[in-house]
């Protein structure tokens, strides 16, 4: 390996491939190790940084459960890179998929000279997001860009400009979806003003909603906001993570989602589902809309689609995709050809592996041990999400007093032990778990070992 200390070395010739990774936790220095630390001195004299670093250990390899470090540490995953690896950081089909096609071809541009693999992708979208309607699909490359160009479809096919979202949502870091995003810090912060015409609607959030209220009631109090601060007439789109993500991992209570959608019918406005974080076999569904049958007319994809490579969709309705004139939607790289061959081998993995049995079997297995820290452990509020989309709610003695300080410090001990944990939450105060689903069971145990030892370790004055 060339020495991760000096600044003009290069990174080592070739990884070894990621096949032969040993499924195991394993501790070979400190965290950070030696290398790591001289690599993050590297990076905080070029990177920028506004760019952080949730564990500062750098990664060679990575699959099954495990990402492995430059010191050859070995961490037990539960983020999946922020819910993308979900068919696993090195799914062999996808290796292979992405081999074949970078030495056929790395890209022509899809609006100069087509390719096969993105009308594939397309088909396959088209098949697997809710409802039997005619669909039509448009290939990105990131999350917040396929957000802005679900947008601009639902304010041209409507010729309305409102865009409503909801307390506690995260949609990305452009200008418009910094807009939609909720949170200022540390996403907003400094860098406005905003695109107009975003308005934000109160979402339901049934650890923190009065007792009782039902997802209809919750719908109601968004819908009074809607009418009374926008106009029905206005709305040209009501964008909502039918789970939120980064906004604390908050489902919301059944009923909610169908009276929105409701809603939107009734109003000439779109329901737009963005299912980035929660889409494709995440949540133990193709899409997390299919759990109570709702029916987006637009659903924004990314992350886990494409088996690590970066590609974003916008499907829809076909006479809402094809209000737009030709040449009003695309991109340089939009649905470039090798992040479009992962995604066809990541979607087929998905049915060839079992992938949404196995979200939901991870599902059983992580909320097992979350109920049974919660008996013991009065610091966790809320114990929530849906299959491989899992966290728990800390709280202070009152029972409902965010406690970020203590998720940062249960966080930062379970990764000094080697688990890869992130925190999310408006507050700061929720632990998200998102393991990618090649993940073994015996993996997951492990880290939720050393996450219950990180609780007991974390002292009830951390809050
Ligand atoms: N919509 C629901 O979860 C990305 C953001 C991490 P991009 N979430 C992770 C960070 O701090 O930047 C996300 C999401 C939902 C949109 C996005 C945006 O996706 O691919 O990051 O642009």
């Amino acid at each position: 390996m060339a020495d991760p200390t000096s600044p003009t070395s290069r990174p080592a010739a070739a990884p070894a491939a990621a096949g032969d990774l040993p499924q195991s936790r394993h501790l070979a220095t400190e965290l950070p190790g030696p290398r790591s630390r001289a690599l993050m001195d590297r990076k905080t004299s070029a990177v920028a940084s506004g760019v952080g670093t949730t564990v500062p250990v750098f990664a060679v390899r990575a699959g099954g459960g495990v990402v492995e470090d430059v010191d050859g540490n070995r961490l037990v995953d539960l983020g999946s890179g922020i819910a993308v690896t979900t068919v696993g950081a090195s799914h062999p089909a996808v290796v292979a998929a992405v081999q074949e096609q970078v030495a056929a071809f790395t890209h022509t541009c899809f609006m100069v000279t087509p390719y096969e693999p993105y009308v594939a992708v397309a088909e396959k979208l088209n098949e697997v997001t809710p409802g039997d309607h005619a669909k039509k699909t448009a290939l990105f490359s990131s999350g917040a860009e396929a957000v802005e160009n679900a947008v601009k479809i639902a304010r041209h096919a409507t010729g309305r400009d409102a865009v409503v979202v909801f307390d506690h949502a995260y949609h990305g870091r452009t200008n418009l979806t910094m807009a939609m995003t909720a949170k200022a810090m540390p996403y907003k912060s400094g860098f406005g003003p905003f695109a107009g015409e975003v308005y934000r609607a109160p979402t339901s959030y049934p650890f923190r909603d009065p007792q009782g209220m039902t997802g209809e009631q919750a719908a109601q109090r968004a819908v009074r906001v809607i009418e009374a601060q926008v106009g029905a007439d206005q709305v040209a789109c009501v964008v909502i993570e039918p789970v939120q993500g980064e906004g604390g991992f908050i489902e919301p209570a059944p009923g909610f989602l169908p009276a929105l959608a409701a809603w939107c019918r009734e109003n000439g406005a779109l329901f737009v589902a963005d299912e980035v974080q929660t889409g494709v076999a995440r949540t133990g569904d193709w899409f997390a809309c299919d759990h109570e049958g709702v029916v987006p007319d637009l659903v924004v994809v990314a992350k886990g689609v494409a088996g690590g490579m970066p590609l974003s969709a916008v499907t829809g309705r076909a006479e809402l995709v094809d209000a737009v004139h030709t040449g009003g939607l695309g991109g340089t790289y939009g649905g470039n050809p090798v992040a479009c061959a992962a995604a066809l081998a990541a979607l087929e993995a998905v049915e060839t592996d079992g992938l949404l049995q196995r979200a939901r079997d991870v599902e059983v297995l992580v909320k097992g041990r979350l109920h049974a820290l919660a008996e013991r452990d009065p610091r966790v509020g809320d114990v929530r999400g849906r299959g491989a989309m899992l966290a728990v709610e800390l709280v202070g003695e009152d029972g409902t007093t965010p406690a970020p300080a203590l998720a940062a410090g249960v966080a930062a001990a379970a990764k000094a032990q080697g688990v890869i944990v992130l925190t999310c939450g408006t507050a700061g105060n929720v632990l998200r778990f998102l393991p990618p689903l090649s993940i073994s069971d015996e993996l997951l145990h492990d880290a939720f070992d050393v996450l219950d030892a990180a609780f007991a370790a974390t002292s009830a004055s951390t809050r």
